[in-house]
């Protein structure tokens, strides 16, 4: 029998694609995109395109496992093969899921007992953004539980407070009026690789004449398609934002009619504004004054005119002023009143469902009596390896691979090295993590469970119907952490819900947004717009007119108003307008700096964080291991391109091969992040990034490090 299934792409991308799953006796046999998904239209990515080799991998977890072995990497020789049912001599022996959960539960409440419940960490992130898998029975449990919470803040933290501290709340132009766009800046986004369905509304706009213009220290393939390419130096976007407003406002290009109504704090601003000359701000960012005044001048006069900021900008040390800046633009030349005007960081903030429902935090209260303690993810390193107190005892990990993905490798992996430390792996795959895990747990992909879909690069909700039976024994993590709840006899009924009965819980219908999409509408439609209000009215506005959030303010701050001027920030100490401060490690940093090169620790266009790195025909589209480099840079070191180089600073040192190809802007080189395990030497580019923490929301710093790099003479390869 041949059935063709709607689901969504759970994977932590901006696009949230409508995906059509055709299912024969039993087994998925082709994947396609929906092409009656209004954003996402009908083609899928080149990683998901080839999601069968992932359903079906060879490789996949299919079993419980215990560790026999040490913890660390497999030995060279199994060093890419692990096969699902660990056969003898892969450290691994199969157990059974009851035999695992008796093992859990009862390592768990030994902890719990000598160390408090707080000595248990849950460690989660982006493998899915499910919302049922992302964040519902898991909290429960830990919440339960009374373990330390963690505080997920590696991604989006930053640029999430820094745009908060402007608008209000994380919303954006709705990528579809990005084809009525006149001007269009690209701004840290690197469209073509993380954001693809926005690629043909900007397509559109420019067949009408619209100007695509890229700000990127890295040339991405969106920039080399670009038709003004500016090579910014990394951490330096709030200088040029400033030196933009400072032209406008100079100019008296600015809307002054919006600006009265709407914004808080022009007079500040603008003072401001006027410290940043365009000559200053060409001396800090590298890109000339005349093109600062030229950008400003387009940008305000141009209309409509539509930033896609992503979340490239926020990973600098000062990422949140420079968000904040950035975001200050549209409600400065009043864009937002405009379809195709308006800026996009997330529009995440617009799906009101009852999280609170899903996550249950008083049982956190209830178990403690207090909140627990919070552990940053970023700082996971230091937490595990130089001992927090109380100290972690226990950590379960699903959702993320964090010795891979954290900042300092090195300590992480001292961290998750130790044998005193209970860790419980929930995977698709044996990655970096697995291999320091006691147990590991199958987990299903989005093929086999039933979901629920938000999205970070479009409004539309959807559901993504479980299209095949799980392979193995792989268990969804709703159902992981139900299971496991009821095997340490926790008895609230929360942890008895199905997922229908968890989905419709979080579908709060009273809200007007989403009044009428409930669980049967989207389980027929498979995908349905949330229905906005605009301002106060109670009327829903036309399902198909443009959502333009602030066209007649309503910005859900303090003050009501879009705030150039910010109390809740000057309280927490920091700048209530907007400043530029370098990253500690920049070329702006004190003269007695030790490493003269910044690094760019990017993603590779064609796996998703870690994730699809390990399978070939992802593989063989990337370029794996290569630090770019200008000639400048390369010369006066005596590498040349195809050279090995060591790349190192006090953190660590990592050995790739010099690609001399102009990605990068002088100064400034770049590498990718992949499995560490696959890496050369068993390490990835995360031995050279900080833990440092951002100017706001403490957030991860991998786009402000310096490295020193020299070229490997008369060594073996590794
Ligand atoms: N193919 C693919 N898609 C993905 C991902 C992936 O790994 N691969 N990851 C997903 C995830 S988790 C996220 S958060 C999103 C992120 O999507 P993006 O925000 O687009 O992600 P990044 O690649 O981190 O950063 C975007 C660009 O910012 C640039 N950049 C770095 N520093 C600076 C700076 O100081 N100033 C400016 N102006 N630009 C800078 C980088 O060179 C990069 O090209 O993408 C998601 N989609
Ligand atoms: N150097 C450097 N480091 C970075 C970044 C960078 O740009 N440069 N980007 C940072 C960013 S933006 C992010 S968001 C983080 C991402 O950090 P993570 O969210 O940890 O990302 P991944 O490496 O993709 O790991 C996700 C894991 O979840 C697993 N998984 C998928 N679906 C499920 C499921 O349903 N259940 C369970 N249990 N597991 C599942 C996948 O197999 C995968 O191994 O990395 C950060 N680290
Ligand atoms: S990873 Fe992104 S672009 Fe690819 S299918 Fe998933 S949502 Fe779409
Ligand atoms: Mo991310």
């Amino acid at each position: 029998m041949k059935r063709v299934v709607h689901a969504a792409c759970p994977h932590d991308c901006p696009d949230a694609c409508g995906v059509l799953i055709t299912v024969e006796d039993g087994r998925a046999t082709k994947i396609q995109g929906d092409p009656a998904h209004p954003v996402t239209r009908g083609f899928l990515c080149a990683k998901v395109a080839k999601y069968l080799d992932r359903v079906y991998a060879p490789e996949r977890v299919l079993y419980p496992a215990r560790r026999v072995g040490s913890k660390g990497p497999p030995p060279q020789q199994t060093k890419t093969r692990f096969a699902g049912d660990p056969g003898p001599g892969a450290g691994w022996e199969r157990i059974s899921w009851d035999a695992a959960l008796d093992e859990i539960c009862e390592r768990l409440r030994g902890i719990n007992r000598e160390f408090g419940s707080e000595a248990i960490l849950p460690y989660s992130y982006g493998g899915t953004l499910g919302v049922l898998n992302g964040a519902s029975m898991d909290r429960r449990f830990f919440h339960r539980l009374g373990a330390s919470q963690l505080a997920r803040n590696i991604c989006s933290k930053t640029g999430e407070v820094g745009l908060v501290s402007v608008l209000g709340r994380k919303l954006g132009t709705e990528p579809e009026q990005f084809a009525q766009s006149r001007y269009i800046i690209a701004w840290g986004a690197n469209i073509h690789g993380n954001n693809v369905h926005l690629w043909p509304f900007i397509e559109e706009a420019r067949r009408q004449g619209a100007k695509l213009v890229v700000i990127d220290p890295y040339k991405t393939r969106t920039a080399r398609c670009a038709d003004w390419y500016l090579a910014i130096r990394p951490g330096t976007d709030a200088a040029l934002a400033l030196g933009m407003m400072h032209v406008i406002i100079r100019e008296n290009l600015h809307d002054a009619d919006y600006v009265a109504r709407y914004t808080l704090g022009f007079d500040q601003l603008r003072n401001r504004a006027t410290q940043y000359p365009p000559e200053r701000v060409a001396a800090i960012t590298g890109i000339s004054s005349e093109d600062v005044v030229r950008l400003a001048r387009e940008y305000a006069t141009t209309r409509p005119a539509a930033i896609r900021m992503n979340y490239g900008v926020q990973r600098a040390e000062n990422g949140g002023m420079a968000v904040r800046a950035i975001a200050m633009l549209p409600c400065l030349i009043g864009s937002w009143k405009e379809a195709g005007g308006g800026l996009q960081l997330s529009t995440s903030g617009a799906y009101p469902l009852r999280r609170d429902r899903l996550e249950r935090p008083e049982l956190m209260l209830a178990a403690l009596g207090r909140p627990a303690r919070t552990i940053n993810m970023v700082e996971i390193g230091h937490a595990l390896a130089a001992l927090a107190d109380p100290p972690v005892k226990a950590v379960f990990v699903y959702n993320s691979n964090p010795v891979a993905v954290a900042p300092d490798h090195n300590h992480v992996v001292q961290g998750f090295a130790r044998q005193d430390l209970f860790t419980v792996v929930h995977e698709q795959f044996f990655t970096d993590t697995t291999d320091y895990a006691d147990i590991v747990l199958p987990a299903t992909t989005f093929f086999e469970h039933k979901e629920l879909q938000t999205a970070y690069g479009h409004y539309y909700l959807q559901v993504s119907e479980k299209a095949i039976e799980p392979v193995g024994e792989c268990r969804s993590n709703f159902q992981l952490f139900s299971d496991l709840a009821e095997r340490m006899g926790f008895t609230e009924d929360c942890f008895k819900q199905t997922v229908d009965q968890a989905m419709d819980s979080a579908l709060d219908l009273t809200h007007p947004w989403l009044a009428g999409i409930d669980r049967a509408r989207l389980e027929r439609e498979g995908h349905v717009r949330l229905n906005f209000h605009h301002g106060d009215t109670e009327t829903p506005t036309e399902n198909e007119s443009p959502f333009l959030p602030f066209a007649e303010g309503g910005f859900p701050t303090p003050s009501g108003k879009a705030e150039f001027y910010s109390e809740s920030l000057a309280a927490q100490g920091l700048d209530p307008v907007v400043a530029f401060v370098p990253p500690t490690e920049s070329r702006h940093s004190p003269p007695a700096r030790t490493y003269p090169l910044e690094l760019l620790a990017r993603k590779a266009d064609n796996f998703l964080n870690t994730t699809f790195t390990n399978l070939p025909a992802m593989q063989q589209m990337e370029d794996r291991h290569l630090l770019e480099m200008v000639a400048a840079d390369a010369e006066p070191r005596g590498i040349r391109d195809g050279d090995r180089v060591r790349v190192f600073n006090s953190r660590g040192e990592i050995e790739l091969t010099a690609r001399v190809n102009g990605s990068v802007p002088p100064g400034v080189v770049a590498a990718q992040l992949d499995w560490a395990k696959l890496s050369p030497q068993g390490r990835n580019i995360n031995v050279l990034t900080s833990d440092r923490l951002t100017d706001m929301g403490a957030g991860a710093t991998f786009y402000s490090v310096l490295v020193e790099v020299e070229a490997v003479s008369g060594r073996e390869r590794p």
